[in-house]
């Protein structure tokens, strides 16, 4: 480790623009006309509740290659050149230049996104120490802070068959090596938290597969990582990310539940909490609100990648998330327990058309805003009430009598009957009660209308 001098970003790579909130009608393509990082609500300001993340891999080191065209669509300027090392100062030049010019006050990374793999683990350790020690004098010039690091255990060849779960010790010997270097990374430059995305930490075809086995490797690996974090003095949370499949057809992080049982059942759950994907969850089935609000009420939401997917295809498409509505629904459970131990970070990225450097700019301001408004609408619903009192009202009869028994668990089935075939001698009749969804689809909509209309 190697204390440099402080450093500001050259501002080669992005146009000459500083994003600021320019009022609730500006037309300035590149202003926020919703994001006022000083802005308070219910005792917190702006930035401090979306804590937002910009993401290195899709922002700087994505290519807008797909499985149809693996070829470089970008050609980023910072990413031309032979010398590998030169192009990861460039990038992350690039990378300073865009958090400042953004006004995003954190960033987040996988070890080998800021740095190239070396030859050996003693290369690949120095490479990326020389890039932390540069990430760390850019953060004390600019301010900017880190979220979350995290190693890359999927990209590699080796990598194939799990890093954690691999059937071959060799292979688990490399990813402790690479993961134990990230904490290391993370602990340098502050990091509120290290995530594990188990990007092939699953399986193909159970007739090759012990399961059982590699469960537990996952869970031998993630203790590891957490007595390693600890004894080096790591502050901060371990995020799972829950994700069902894509690379493995079966990932053993399926989704939030499957995650937190998983931590359970490795006695995980104090140092733990799950980093939740919007793609990531309607990928198995659900809606983001589903997971985020799982993870809530077992007291394990602590970070979020703040993405969408596209509704018409079945793959992680990781595009920006632009609906405010859709935000509020998931930054209320955040406001509800007083914020994140992370942040929001936009694990997206534009489009492969969307080929100019502007596009960059375009895309987080619009999802900048909506997390912003979405805010907004939260802090709307739950001082009005909009959901919650309907709410206390649909449960009311699990408040008083059989129904407060029940929850207590303080009766049982035989009391029950008894109590149903009561209700019955006595002619009460069972009255269905409608769950007046569209009323509330209404009502969501219309807060949306107050706060833009009270916005003046
Ligand atoms: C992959 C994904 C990852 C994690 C970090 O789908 O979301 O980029 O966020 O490894
Ligand atoms: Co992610």
């Amino acid at each position: 480790m190697v204390k440099l001098a402080a450093r500001e970003p050259t501002n080669t790579y992005f146009r000459d623009v500083m994003v600021k909130f320019d009022g609730h009608d500006s037309k300035d393509p590149f202003a926020y006309k919703w994001y006022q990082p000083n802005k308070k609500i219910q005792g917190k300001t702006m930035a401090e509740w979306l804590s937002m993340a910009v993401c290195y891999w899709h922002t700087f080191k994505g290519s807008g290659a797909d499985p149809f065209g693996p070829i470089d669509v970008y050609n980023r300027p910072w990413g031309q050149g032979d010398d590998p090392m030169k192009v990861a100062e460039n990038t992350m030049d690039a990378a300073f230049e865009l958090f400042t010019k953004l006004g995003v006050d954190y960033w987040c990374f996988h070890d080998r996104d800021i740095a190239p793999e070396g030859d050996t683990v003693k290369q690949s350790k120095f490479n990326l120490q020389k890039m932390v020690d540069l990430a760390d004098a850019y953060q004390r010039g600019t301010g900017k802070k880190n979220l979350w690091g995290t190693a890359n255990l999927f990209s590699h060849p080796r990598y194939t068959h799990g890093a954690a779960t691999n059937p071959d010790t060799a292979v688990i010997g490399y990813a402790a090596c690479q993961v134990k270097a990230a904490i290391d990374a993370t602990i340098q430059l502050g990091g509120r938290g290290y995530v594990f995305w188990g990007g092939r930490e699953g399986y193909e075809a159970l007739i090759n597969t012990d399961m059982k086995k590699e469960r537990e490797q996952l869970g031998a690996f993630l203790t590891m990582a957490r007595d390693y974090g600890r004894s080096q003095g790591f502050k901060g949370k371990f995020y799972i990310e829950p994700k069902p499949r894509e690379p493995s057809s079966h990932q053993y992080d399926y989704d939030a539940a499957t995650c937190l049982a998983f931590l359970k059942e490795f006695g995980l759950e104090d140092d733990f909490e799950l980093n939740l994907e919007n793609n990531h969850a309607t990928l198995a089935g659900h809606t983001f609100q589903h997971d985020v609000v799982t993870a809530a009420n077992a007291g394990k939401l602590g970070s979020m990648d703040i993405n969408r997917g596209d509704p018409t295809c079945g793959w992680d498409t990781d595009q920006f998330l632009t609906d405010p509505i859709e935000a509020a629904l998931v930054l209320m459970p955040v406001m509800q327990q007083g914020g994140l131990s992370g942040g929001c970070n936009f694990d997206a990225k534009v489009r492969r058309g969307s080929t100019d450097l502007d596009d960059i700019f375009h895309a987080h301001i619009g999802s900048v805003d909506a997390l912003a408004k979405g805010l907004l609408i939260a802090d709307y619903l739950i001082r009005e009430g909009t959901l919650s009192k309907p709410l206390v009202d649909r449960y009311a009869s699990s408040q008083t009598g059989m129904g407060k028994k029940i929850a207590e668990g303080t009766t049982n089935f035989k009391d029950i009957e008894k109590w149903v075939m009561r209700r019955e001698n006595g002619g009460k009749v069972l009255t269905l009660r409608s769950g007046r969804q569209e009323l509330l689809e209404n009502k969501l909509r219309e807060a949306y209308d107050a706060v833009i209309r009270n916005a003046g």
